[in-house]
């Protein structure tokens, strides 16, 4: 990981959770001169964030801005691969756009593209996606596993328990899972995930993941359209969320699972997907590109293909779909 000097002082004032940090210490240890220091603090400064001096002990760390920067990203990671190389827009068009792009050029796994907006952000089937500024998480994670493209679709079912995972860890909410993409808090869409594929017959390039949370904001912020699907983890817990603390959590348990799902396959994530789902014993209308099936969901095969029960008895598998929940079986 190549990480900055601003970058290193950065993680050093936070890392203080609110305690002095010596000038003369970082000077020693970054083998720079206070000046240099300095400089790099007037920088970080400029980014938003406010720093104290004190007199004899050093520099504070007194307010962070909310912003989803690699500088504010990377002290809360926890990962091996997964978010160590991030490009960060303020705004884009979308960054699935943009990873698609890096992926062809050869982006190394775990490349991150983060934005503060996206103005033609992407859901499925091109859909749009409403990315309002600086209140969401709008990434694009590139993997590239060691699986063939037959099994890439389950990426989607293995991104969806991680940022269950990981919202459930930073708010104390506890989002259910629709299958096979939408993450739902009190049954609103709170989060949506796009999983793209660049592969060759027998062989994944890379999988690349776009994950879309509503983090802080309010009704007003989504379009009129959706504010009666739609929801954000603020308008939940009533809560302003760190999102780069809570992006960070998402690309830690992306990893924890992805590695998971390639080592031992997918079972031991379709447990974890069957204990966060809602969809399971529920009456469901499925609406695929080709007809539209209701019945009640029986469960996930272990390729992850949706169970559905028809009134006629007969068993049908759903490899893609939207669902409608209609209620209990
Ligand atoms: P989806 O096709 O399942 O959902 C899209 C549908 O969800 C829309 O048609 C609309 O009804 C509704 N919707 C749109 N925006 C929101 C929102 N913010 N919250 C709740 N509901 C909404 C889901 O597709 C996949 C979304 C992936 C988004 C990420 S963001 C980072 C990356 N870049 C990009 O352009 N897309 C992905």
């Amino acid at each position: 990981m190549n990480i900055s000097i601003k970058e290193k002082i950065l993680s050093q004032l936070i890392n203080a959770k609110g305690e002095p940090v010596s000038g003369q210490k970082l000077a020693d240890e970054l083998n720079i001169s206070r000046t240099m220091i300095w400089k790099h603090l007037k920088s970080i400064e400029e980014d938003g964030y406010i720093i104290e001096a004190i007199k004899k002990k050093g520099y504070v760390l007194k307010s962070i801005p909310d912003i989803v920067t690699p500088e504010q990203i990377i002290p809360n990671l926890n990962t091996k691969q997964l978010g160590r190389t991030i490009d960060y827009y303020t705004t884009c068009d979308s960054t699935q756009i943009i990873a698609a792009d890096k992926a062809r050029e050869g982006a190394p796994h775990g490349t991150v593209v983060i934005a503060e907006e996206q103005t033609d952000g992407r859901g499925r089937l091109d859909r749009s996606w409403n990315s309002t500024a600086n209140k969401g998480i709008w990434m694009s994670v590139i993997i590239r596993p060691a699986i063939s493209p037959q099994f890439a679709a389950q990426f989607t079912l293995v991104s969806a328990v991680a940022i269950t995972q990981a919202i459930q860890e930073v708010t104390n909410l506890t989002p259910e899972i629709k299958w096979p993409n939408d993450i739902l808090i009190n049954g609103k869409k709170v989060t949506g995930i796009l999983t793209e594929l660049q592969a060759d017959m027998d062989i994944v390039h890379s999988i690349i993941i776009g994950i879309g949370v509503n983090v802080n904001q309010e009704l007003s912020a989504f379009e009129e359209s959706i504010q009666k699907t739609a929801t954000s983890l603020k308008i939940e817990n009533g809560e302003e969320i760190d999102r780069s603390l809570l992006a960070a959590k998402i690309l830690y348990y992306l990893e924890k699972y992805g590695d998971l799902y390639v080592e031992n396959g997918f079972k031991p994530i379709k447990i974890l997907w069957e204990s966060h789902n809602c969809t399971i014993g529920k009456r469901i209308r499925a609406t695929t590109l080709r007809e539209t099936l209701e019945g009640v969901a029986l469960g996930i095969t272990n390729d992850g293909v949706l169970e559905i029960k028809l009134d006629s008895g007969e068993i049908r598998g759903v490899y893609s779909a939207d669902i409608h929940l209609l209620g209990k079986n």
